[in-house]
């Protein structure tokens, strides 16, 4: 049998990018469809292929995550876009967007553009916030102020990070996530410039995804996937997103310390001395508020009845 990945699904056809790179049309075994199992873009897959035009997907490997506005299973990396202005950079989202790709156990890279219409003033001030997030230990991508890269730049720079993975680009509308996708593809072709009105809101649970072989990985034609999943996130849950916090807080003098109102909290004492950053514990703060302050939904597990 052969190996591969779901990089498209339709009408009842499953693509598969397999190991050496050559894709093939199959449909799935019947079993699934008895068992109520549908193969997912981003699966593990085994199939085999004949002669015949048609191949089958036998067999799908179990999944190391599943997003699901649009539905991608197995994303080994988010590319996190952000604008240094027109939208505004803000920590808050990205902090968020952050939190989604960690809990979802997806490397985050920062990637950040309109640099090149950026004032002095401006680029230095979001450089010493990229170098607050990359003494976290994140990977952050700035480039030069006033320069546009080339797509020969733009690869370079990103292809450490998407080769032999899977990755999804995501962050706010506006940002420009279709536009370094097309610099980065000239076939994709995706609409740039769009308002996120004209976008439609509640259109994203029709849109499918397909997963296009670029810089030696597979990367999601769809930007824009939705951050936060917290419906399903917990209080005891959050530290773990935020790593400089999950640090720390081995320190705190209670297991299972949130850094709200604990007595003797390690946290606490590492934002006093500067060694956290205020603004990453203000924004821990009120996501964790957000967890707190959810309305509980039936059927989550802890529901007695
Ligand atoms: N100057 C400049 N404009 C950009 C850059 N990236 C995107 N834009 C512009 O910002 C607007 C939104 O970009 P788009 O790619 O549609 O953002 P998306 O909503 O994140 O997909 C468009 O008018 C783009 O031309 C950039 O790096 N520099
Ligand atoms: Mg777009
Ligand atoms: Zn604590």
């Amino acid at each position: 049998m052969d190996k591969g990945q779901v990089i498209k699904a339709l009408s009842g056809f499953y693509y598969i990018h397999s190991e050496e790179g050559h894709i093939y049309q199959t449909r799935a075994r019947g079993i699934f469809r008895k068992d109520n199992i549908t193969p997912l873009v981003g699966d593990h897959v085994y199939f085999t292929y004949g002669t015949d035009k048609e191949g089958t997907l036998e067999d799908i490997l179990p999944r190391k995550n599943e997003l699901k506005r649009p539905p991608v299973s197995n994303v080994d990396v988010g590319v996190v876009v952000m604008s240094i202005s027109d939208p505004d950079f803000s920590v808050s989202l990205l902090d968020r967007n952050l939190v989604t790709l960690e809990y979802n156990d997806i490397e985050p890279v920062i990637y950040v553009t309109k640099t090149d219409i950026a004032s002095e003033e401006t680029y230095l001030d979001i450089k010493l916030i990229c170098e607050a997030y990359e003494k976290i230990g994140y990977t952050v991508i700035l480039p030069e102020q006033g320069v546009v890269l080339t797509s020969e730049e733009i690869h370079d720079l990103l292809r450490p990070k998407l080769e032999k993975k899977t990755s999804v680009f995501m962050g706010q509308s506006g940002a420009g996530k279709s536009t370094l996708l097309n610099k980065m593809d000239r076939t994709l072709e995706l609409k740039t410039g769009e308002t996120s009105k004209s976008l439609g809101r509640g259109r994203h649970t029709t849109r499918h995804v397909e997963l296009v072989p670029m810089l030696g990985g597979l990367i999601a034609d769809t930007p824009g996937f939705s951050a936060i999943q917290f419906e399903v996130i917990d209080e005891q849950e959050l530290p773990t997103c935020f790593p400089e916090i999950w640090e720390h807080g081995k320190d705190c003098r209670f297991s299972g310390c949130i850094h709200q109102n604990e007595p003797n909290c390690a946290v606490k004492a590492a934002v006093d001395s500067g060694e956290i950053e205020a603004f990453r514990y203000k924004n821990y703060l009120s996501l964790l508020e957000e967890v707190q302050n959810r309305k509980p939904k039936y059927g989550k597990k802890g529901d007695r009845r």
